[in-house]
């Protein structure tokens, strides 16, 4: 057997340089690079073996360890799962800050390889700089908090224990039913150790996506129930996206006139124009999705997993004789709501179901019903997002209004947290399966500049602007100093409200009166009331090397986005909106308890509402 000496890391880094996927005939490279943030733990090891691998294995500097995981998972969103990025950290903290961007991925279903560096295998001087001491437990170490939140998680404690667990991380990374986070744990000791691998661990290796076909009596059970409703409608969500379901989607709904509604992860499935599309669902759903949805007779939930936004905790679906068929890749959330369940790929589930309905449309009457409500919906969107005039101040609708008409029909727009993800949902008119990238899983504030910038690495031919609210930007800038350094064009649209406008209305709606949730100085009776704070957050963006451009009328925001789009450096788009135009109301509810007991009449107000929206929530048995 011919062996190769190299450090575990080194190992490490080659093997990561060999492996591709492969789907519908296009191969990919697995790991397209590995972002890191140097210290203690990973700079003699993982950071050794980069250097030495350089032109293998691409490096990209972070400043935030849960940033560059948010910058992975932006890649790979883009990437329809089929590449994604390591990320390297120091132990302890730069470990720990890893937790939040691995829940991210996780719960996203989306593949990012962590490798936190770790304590001493070998103990010879406990404890380590950062080294969280557990007296009863000695293999415990600060990275066990990655357990819960990865889909695979294992400590290197010795060299040849890496061959098999590096294999296990590729099938899971690769895997469209098991993919999320996956850490390998590297005791810093470990990472520098020499061994002798053998020559066939570092060969070219495919990991082949499969498209498992549903067993067939499940899709024939389905076609009988679709057949016998009335009024169905689908969900269309992420997994739409994950199996590159979108024509067979749009094949299935003109053949069957079947309707589409979408999750926040399923915007984009169907253009938004097309005959059969309802746009969003839910708590931030269109009229005309809720509506359809509260009578349906039948949901066709394909690749969701029908969060408390889609179902409106609960609520929604109010016909008694609702019924559910699930196509999804995954045997858990197929069953969700006492379904049907087509457990396979969405796309192949679709073409077959097409073929078991061949000759099945639905009545004309459903038809004009849903096509009239999609007809009054757009026409709320219009009004909605073009009502200001031109030398006015925008309200945040009329921000998308104008992206909408600047932004090209391949461009990219993210967010993920804050009051615009329901705007977006509601009014956005997304045009390409790959232009609508809200993530709403984790809906983690932070996320919108690192993804921007993974998603622009992933596809350098779109324009990719993210949607940064005042206090998203406060947590986390840093990553425009890597956009910066590395020429990454994106476009961040910094929406300045002073504060919390998302957090201030719901407190309202629970009686809470926005505590907590605005961005001004504290008054005498030692409320935040006084005057906006005096922080310039274009001047801050500029002092991290961003070209910032300020608008302040619909005009000059129209002006500033072109200027953006058109220049080549990324670009900072400063707007503040007027917080007197309110948003739109929501359709549906969304489940928020209400404090029982109260000396406020707000919240008992707000618990009588809270009560009387509890008693319409049911189980589907
Ligand atoms: C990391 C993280 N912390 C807290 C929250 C809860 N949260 C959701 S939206 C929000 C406020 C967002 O403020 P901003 O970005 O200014 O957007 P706006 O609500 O003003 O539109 C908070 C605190 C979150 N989603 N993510
Ligand atoms: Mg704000």
């Amino acid at each position: 057997m011919t062996t190769r000496r190299l450090t575990v890391a080194q190992a490490l880094v080659r093997f990561l340089a060999n492996q591709h996927t492969e789907r519908d005939g296009v191969r990919r490279r697995l790991i397209a690079g590995c972002w890191g943030i140097f210290g203690h733990g990973n700079v003699a090891g993982v950071g050794q073996a980069i250097l030495e691998y350089e032109r293998d294995m691409p490096y990209l500097q972070g400043r935030n360890e849960q940033a560059m995981v948010h910058a992975a998972v932006g890649y790979a969103r883009q990437s329809n799962r089929m590449s994604t990025y390591a990320c390297t950290t120091s132990i302890g903290p730069g470990a720990t800050n890893l937790v939040t961007g691995a829940a991210l991925a996780t719960i996203n279903h989306l593949p990012v390889l962590l490798l936190p560096g770790d304590i001493f295998a070998t103990r010879p001087a406990d404890p380590v700089l950062q080294q969280l001491e557990v007296p009863y437990a000695r293999d415990v170490s600060v990275n066990d908090c990655l357990r819960p939140v990865s889909r695979y998680f294992d400590r290197i404690w010795r060299p040849e224990a890496l061959i098999p667990s590096a294999l296990d991380a590729m099938r899971v990374l690769t895997d469209p039913v098991e993919t999320g986070a996956v850490t390998l744990a590297l005791p810093q000791d470990v990472q520098a150790e020499a061994y002798d691998w053998p020559e066939e661990f570092f060969a070219e290796r495919v990991w082949r996506v499969h498209r498992p076909v549903p067993d067939p009596q499940s899709v024939a059970d389905a076609a009988a129930l679709i057949r016998a409703a009335k009024r169905p409608l689908i969900i269309a969500g992420g997994g739409v996206h994950h199996s590159g379901a979108e024509e067979a989607l749009r094949v299935f709904a003109e053949s069957t006139g079947i309707p589409v509604s979408e999750t926040q992860a399923g915007r984009g499935s169907l253009r938004f124009d097309h005959a059969c599309a309802l746009g969003s669902i839910g708590h931030t759903g269109t009229a005309v999705s809720d509506d359809i949805a509260r009578q349906a007779d039948l949901i066709i939930g394909v690749g969701t997993r029908y969060s408390d936004f889609t179902t409106a905790s609960r609520t929604l679906f109010a016909n008694p004789d609702v019924r559910f068929v699930n196509i999804n890749i995954t045997s858990f959330d197929a069953h969700k709501q006492a379904a049907v369940p087509v457990i396979g790929d969405a796309r192949v589930a679709l073409e077959q179901l097409t073929g078991a309905l061949e000759g099945h449309r639905v009545s004309e009457d459903h038809v004009r019903e849903y096509r009239a409500g999609a007809q009054r919906w757009a026409e709320v969107v219009e009004r909605t997002t073009r009502s200001a005039a031109g030398d006015e101040r925008p309200g945040q609708a009329e921000v998308l209004g104008v992206l909408d008409e600047v932004l090209d029909d391949r461009d990219v727009v993210i967010n993920a947290a804050g009051s615009m993800p329901e705007d977006l949902n509601k009014l956005w008119r997304a045009r390409d399966p790959q232009q609508y990238h809200v993530e709403y899983g984790y809906s983690c504030m932070g996320y919108e500049i690192p993804a921007a910038i993974g998603a622009r690495l992933a596809d350098p031919s779109r324009e990719v602007f993210a949607l940064v609210g005042d206090g998203t930007y406060l947590m986390m800038p840093t990553e425009l100093v890597t956009a910066v350094q590395e020429g990454i064009k994106i476009t961040v649209v910094l929406v300045q409200n002073h504060g919390y406008a998302s957090i201030g209305g719901l407190s309202e709606k629970v009686g809470s009166e926005r505590f907590g949730t605005a961005y001004r100085f504290r008054e005498a009776d030692g409320t935040f009331t006084g005057q906006p704070l005096p922080v310039d957050l274009a001047a801050n963006a500029e002092s991290l090397g961003m070209q910032v451009l300020r608008a302040a009328t619909v005009d000059q925001l129209r002006n500033a986005l072109r200027a953006a789009r058109a220049a080549e450096e990324p670009t900072a788009v400063y707007v503040e909106t007027d917080p007197a135009k309110a948003q739109l109301p929501a359709e549906a509810w969304w489940d928020v308890p209400v404090a029982e007991v109260a000396t406020r009449e707000s919240t008992q107000l707000a618990r009588k509402n809270y009560e009387d929206q509890v008693r319409t929530r049911r189980h589907h048995l």
